[in-house]
C-alpha cells in the first residue's frame, strides 16, 4: 500500500468554528493527522510518501471544481486581509448566505463585499478559512491525485492521508471543514485515465453531500454513502434515502442513513448492503472517503463503533477485490483516531 501524506496540512489550523450557537475551538485540527502518522510509525502499513511535485494538481482540481470557486479559494486570504489588516490575526468565517434562488435572492449579480462572497461559496459557519487553507487543501488534492495514479500503476491500495477533509466540498462550495473534494478528484482522475466505471463508498459519519453532488447526474461514477440520518445529523439538507441520482445518473446514487446511536451490528449490515450495490455496479476501481467519526468516542457524532471494528471494515472493503483509493475524512476522537485509521489499513492488508 502507498500512503501519500500532505506535507502542508498543518498550514491549515483554524482557530474557532461556530458550533451550537457559539464559537468553539476547532475539532478539525492538525493533531488528527499527526496521531495517524504516529500510529503508522508503530505499525507501518506500507510506503509513506509525499506526492510528486510535478503532478498537475490544478488541472485535476479543475475537473471537479468550478474555476470561479478555485479562484476565490486561491485569493480568499489576501482578499480577507485587504478588507482590514487586523484580519490577519483572525480566521474568515461566513455570516451571510444567499440561500437558494427560490427565495428570491439573486445569484446573477455576484457581490464584491468579501463576507458576501464567502457566503456565496460556503454553506456553514463551521469551516474557518485562514492563511494556509488554500496551500493545505491544494496539497491534499495532490495526495488524492497521487493515490489515484498509484492504483493506476498497479498498486492495490493507496491512501490520501490529508487534511482538511474533502467530502462535504461541492463543485462550487466549501463547508463541513472541507474545501477541495479529494475523493472526487481521485475518482475523476481514475476516469480520465480510462477507468470506465468508478464507485465511491463513503463511510464517514456524515453524508458525503459534496461527492454526491459532483456525480449526481452521471452513470459512470456510482456514489454510495452510509451515515447519520440527515433529519437529525449534519449536513441536514442532503443525504436522504430517496436521493437516487438524476437524469443519466438516476439509480447511480445510494444513501443509507441510520439513526443516531447505531451500533456496529446494524452498521456492518448496512455496509454489506452498500458493498453489494457497489459490486452490482461492477466498477473497475473504488474510492473510499474514510471517516473515523463513526467511533463511539467521537465528540461530534453518534454511532457506536469500537476500535476493533475498524479491522473488519478494512477486511470488508478488501473483499470487493478492487483497486482502491482511500481519502482521510472525519474523525475527531483525538486519542483513538490514529489506531482506528491504521486498523482499517491493517484490515485491508489482511
Ligand atoms: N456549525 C467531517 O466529518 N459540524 N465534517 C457541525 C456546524 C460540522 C464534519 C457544526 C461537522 C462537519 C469531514
Ligand atoms: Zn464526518
Amino acid at each position: 500500500m502507498k500512503i501519500f501524506h500532505n506535507t502542508r496540512h498543518a498550514e491549515h489550523a483554524g482557530r474557532q468554528e461556530m458550533f451550537r450557537g457559539r464559537l468553539v475551538d476547532c475539532h478539525e485540527v492538525p493533531d488528527r493527522l499527526r496521531y495517524v502518522l504516529d500510529e503508522l510509525q508503530r505499525r507501518p502499513m506500507g510506503q509513506l510518501l509525499a506526492p510528486d511535485a510535478a503532478l498537475d494538481v490544478d488541472a485535476a482540481m479543475a475537473r471537479i471544481h468550478a474555476s470561479d470557486y478555485l479562484d476565490f479559494l486561491a485569493h480568499a486570504w489576501d482578499d480577507w486581509v485587504a478588507v482590514d489588516l487586523a484580519n490577519a490575526e483572525r480566521d474568515a468565517l461566513p455570516s451571510v448566505w444567499p440561500l437558494a434562488s427560490k427565495h428570491g435572492f439573486r445569484t446573477d449579480a455576484p457581490p464584491l463585499n468579501f463576507a458576501a462572497r464567502l457566503g456565496q461559496y460556503a454553506f456553514d459557519s463551521g469551516t474557518p478559512l485562514m492563511a494556509g487553507s488554500w496551500a493545505a487543501a491544494r496539497g491534499g488534492a495532490a495526495c488524492a491525485l497521487a493515490a489515484a495514479q498509484a492504483v493506476l500503476g498497479g498498486e492495490r491500495f493507496a491512501m490520501a492521508l490529508t487534511r482538511p477533509p474533502g467530502h462535504h466540498a461541492g463543485p462550487n462550495y466549501m463547508g463541513g471543514y472541507c474545501f477541495i473534494n479529494n475523493a472526487a478528484v481521485a475518482a475523476q482522475a481514475l476516469r480520465d485515465a480510462g477507468v470506465q466505471r468508478v464507485a465511491l463508498l463513503d463511510v464517514d459519519y456524515h453524508h458525503g453531500n459534496g461527492t454526491q453532488t459532483c456525480f449526481y447526474e452521471r452513470s459512470d461514477v456510482f456514489t454510495a454513502s452510509i451515515h447519520g440520518d440527515p433529519r437529525t445529523e449534519y449536513p441536514f439538507f442532503l443525504g436522504h434515502a430517496d436521493e437516487r441520482g438524476y437524469g443519466a445518473g438516476e439509480g447511480f446514487n445510494l444513501n443509507l442513513p441510520m439513526p443516531r446511536g447505531t451500533g456496529f451490528d446494524v452498521w456492518l449490515a448496512t455496509l454489506q448492503t452498500a458493498l453489494q450495490a457497489v459490486a452490482d455496479f461492477a466498477p473497475q476501481a473504488l474510492v473510499v472517503p474514510l471517516g473515523l467519526d463513526t467511533f463511539e468516542g467521537d465528540p461530534i457524532s453518534g454511532f457506536k463503533l469500537r476500535s476493533g471494528d475498524y479491522l473488519q471494515l478494512g477486511r470488508a472493503i478488501a473483499q470487493l477485490g478492487l483497486p482502491t483509493v482511500l481519502t482521510f475524512e472525519g474523525g475527531y476522537a483525538m486519542a483513538e483516531v490514529g489506531v482506528n485509521t491504521v486498523n482499517v489499513l491493517q484490515g485491508l492488508n489482511g
